[in-house]
């Protein structure tokens, strides 16, 4: 049992804690070789404003969604008035901004670091397009993913597509409102299997600065080789203060984009930690947006939210059960064991009852997937969306 200083840190955490949703979760997605389409994937924007709102609804801890532009602005700058009506119909707010700069013909040979100057130009309007959309929707941040690199070795120059990648984010950031961020995202392969641009953290804090001061660094968890420590990373960016946001999932192999936690719960905790003990020490919040980027190919898209939403409060409510003052006293002293048992001993606390609790306090249901189970939504949208869902979809939008 967690004694009551225990509990108001835990009730003190989850009073800070948000998580924004991404739009292309609720859709059908899959992996190259097929997708299993369900009958209450979202089809529409509207429909995923409405399978987020009830996230939200039933946990109270996501007003925000991601938008991708492409699959969910098909009007591009003309979509945000609809936009703004789910927004206030549904109960979430629009969330950062995705630009999708890898599915078009045009970007076969990369977006920012094409070779062709024309589709340079192109994917750099995109961006500033994008940078608009957000402006109008009321957005802070930009998220930027670049598919760009090569497959075969000698086939690319990797020094000039740099310069090209900093003069595109350079442009990009001269777009930006006073108020609004880049976030420049990072993953080692895939779609490319030589070379990608922005291949790791290094490099897009790099990039980042050479951008501009608005510009971070986006850490998915997905985005990183199998042993890389990303809590060492995450500590490295905050103490550069670098860190902008990230893109939360899980894996076992490579992007798998797997439930938040459901293969290494450990490592998201020591993330957390990392956080808050920065934050300890420097006696000042981190500016850090939490983003959730998964993509349910065999789990109902709306339960699978829940369930990371839930997983991510317990991560996060542990991390603040680690006693700071102990563990820098533990870590100047070099007693091993006592620092790393802290950290241990904050992991293994049951905090589940004093998330329930808390829900509780907020006119929430304590079991936020029980709730969603019993209350028709699920039926009702499959009934709804079945026959669209039954032609086959091709694309993530
Ligand atoms: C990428 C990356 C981006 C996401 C796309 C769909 O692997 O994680 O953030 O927008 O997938
Ligand atoms: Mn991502
Ligand atoms: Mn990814």
């Amino acid at each position: 049992m967690m004694d009551a200083t225990a509990v108001e840190k835990v009730f003190a955490a989850l009073e800070t804690f948000r998580i924004e949703l991404p739009s292309w979760g609720f859709a059908n997605t899959g992996t190259r070789f097929g997708k299993f389409i369900q009958p209450a994937a979202a089809t529409t924007t509207e429909e995923k404003f409405s399978d987020a709102g009830q996230v939200h609804l039933l946990t109270g801890v996501c007003p925000t969604v991601a938008l991708h532009v492409l699959w969910d602005c098909p009007q591009g700058i003309h979509s945000t008035d609809e936009i703004k009506n789910f927004a206030s119909r549904y109960g979430v707010a629009p969330g950062s901004i995705n630009p999708n700069l890898f599915q078009d013909q045009e970007y076969k040979y990369g977006s920012f670091a094409n070779p062709d100057s024309s589709v340079r130009q192109r994917a750099l309007q995109h961006t500033k397009d994008s940078i608009e959309i957000a402006r109008r929707l009321k957005s802070r941040d930009i998220s930027l993913w670049f598919a760009d690199g090569s497959n075969y070795p000698g086939t690319a120059n990797i020094r000039q597509r740099k310069k090209w990648f900093e003069d595109g984010l350079k442009h990009s950031h001269e777009a930006l409102s006073p108020d609004q961020r880049m976030l420049v995202e990072y993953k080692p392969f895939e779609p490319a299997f030589y070379h990608t641009d922005i291949a790791d953290w290094g490099m897009a804090l790099l990039l980042a600065r050479a951008a501009g001061p608005q510009a971070k660094v986006l850490v998915d968890t997905g985005h990183h080789y199998a042993a890389q420590n990303i809590e060492q990373i995450v500590s490295w960016l905050l103490s550069e203060n670098m860190l902008g946001g990230f893109h939360f999932n899980d894996r076992r192999y490579a992007d798998d984009d797997l439930t938040m936690g459901s293969i290494d719960p450990y490592q998201v905790f020591r993330i957390f930690h990392e956080i808050r003990f920065c934050e300890w020490e420097t006696s000042k919040r981190a500016d850090i947006a939490y983003m959730v980027d998964q993509s349910h190919n065999l789990k109902g898209k709306i339960e699978a939210m829940i369930q990371t939403v839930t997983i991510a409060q317990q991560l996060f409510a542990k991390a603040a059960l680690v006693n700071a003052e102990n563990l820098a006293a533990a870590q100047t002293k070099c007693d091993l064991v006592k620092a790393e048992s802290i950290l241990q001993d904050a992991f293994a606390t049951d905090v589940r009852p004093a998330i329930q609790e808390w829900r509780d306090s907020k006119g929430l249901p304590k079991d936020p997937m029980a709730a969603f189970r019993q209350s028709g939504y699920l039926e009702r949208i499959s009934k709804e969306r079945a026959a669209r869902n039954s032609h086959n979809v091709s694309s993530y939008a």
